[in-house]
């Protein structure tokens, strides 16, 4: 009997403890494994959104391969954003399992019905962005993505694991370009302080609303695609965070941001939540632009698609024929 055959010879409410049975003993639900739509929603829903991250997040930091200051910088952010596209196509790949189509989710994107996250929507103003998205953004990124290695479906938590490699490497090159910066002139260390004033608000933002107002969090923790809620990992953020910003001679902007040793963290002030929704429903300092790229990239890119296609067709009949 195949696979196929066991899971229609057996109900509904069979095959929906079983999948219960496996997220509870902690196994993985693989592509052709039975689900309930709202799993299999929920996570075509957050991997497209994560791979549209990946792949808008490339455009803020694109923004100065042109204008790096070596050819060492050069080479370091090329290669960083490359890794960002890769990103985007694994995850691309990972919603696929899911049976949908990665022109479909492109055209979701471009047309505003899906979502990417929202610190992609904010300029990159000096080449101390590029040093403050590695350290902030991709270091949110990991606290985030680190647990994902243990999402219950087995494509997504893969993808991760290489994922997470690549963006602490990412972190790592930040903190040392801001390094470098900080040993620098008083003007360096200006822009430092300056891109670190504009990007840690936002930075706080990538991990969700609070908890009391993020619908999805429960049910995603009783599926274990989320192992942390959204506050736990914001909160676990700014704790790793403030002694690396002590290293580097940094202040962060929030003069709320104290140890409390009674919780054995940091508190920290309230975060502007209207900015947030502001930015999520399309109207941050660069949603417009952000989406007008993609799209023009993506029509510019058509020709590709088609040549592709085209490719694998004649491949497909010649292999047919011999
Ligand atoms: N921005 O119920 P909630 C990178 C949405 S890229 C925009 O808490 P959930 C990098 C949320 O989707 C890394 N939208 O949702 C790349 C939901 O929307 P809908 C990106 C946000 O899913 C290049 C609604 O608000 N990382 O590292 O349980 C260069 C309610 O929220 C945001 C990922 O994508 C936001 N910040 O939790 C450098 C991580 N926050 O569809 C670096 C994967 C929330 O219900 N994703 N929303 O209308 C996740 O871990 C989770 O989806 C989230 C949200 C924690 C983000």
């Amino acid at each position: 009997m195949t696979a196929a055959q066991i899971a229609d010879a057996l109900s509904e409410e069979d095959l929906e403890r079983h999948f219960e049975q496996v997220i509870a003993r902690d196994q993985r639900i693989e592509p052709r494994d039975w689900m309930p739509e709202g799993y299999r929603n929920t996570m075509i829903r957050q991997i497209a959104q994560h791979a549209h991250s990946e792949i808008i997040g490339m455009q803020p930091e694109g923004n100065w391969i042109t204008r790096a200051p070596s050819l060492r910088r050069k080479a370091i952010l090329l290669a960083k954003v490359q890794d960002e596209a890769g990103h985007g196509l694994y995850l691309y790949s990972a919603a696929e399992t899911l049976g949908t189509d990665r022109t479909d989710l492109t055209e979701r994107l471009i047309t505003g019905r899906q979502k990417y996250s929202s610190i992609f929507n904010y300029p990159t103003l000096s080449f101390a962005d590029v040093g403050v998205i590695g350290w902030l953004v991709d270091g949110a990124a990991i606290c985030n993505q680190v647990p994902l290695c243990r999402s219950s479906y087995g494509p997504y938590a893969r993808a991760m694991i290489r994922i997470c490699k690549e963006e602490s490497f990412h972190q790592r090159q930040g903190y040392e370009l801001l390094m470098t910066m900080m040993k620098g002139t008083a003007e360096q260390r200006e822009l430092v302080q300056d891109a670190v004033n504009r990007w840690w608000w936002p930075s706080l933002m990538m991990f969700g609303p609070p908890d009391a107002d993020s619908p999805n969090t429960a049910r995603s923790m009783a599926w274990k695609i989320k192992r942390h809620t959204n506050d736990e990992l914001r909160q676990r953020f700014v704790d790793m965070t403030v002694p690396q910003a002590e290293a580097l001679g940094v202040g962060l902007p929030d003069p709320e941001l104290k140890w409390n040793p009674a919780r054995g963290h940091y508190d920290f002030g309230e975060i502007d939540w209207a900015e947030f929704k502001r930015v999520v429903s399309g109207d941050g300092p660069c949603n417009a632009e952000r989406v007008a790229h993609r799209a023009r990239t993506h029509s510019e890119g058509a020709w590709v698609r088609e040549a592709a296609a085209a490719h694998a067709a004649k491949q497909r009949k010649e292999a047919e024929a011999a």
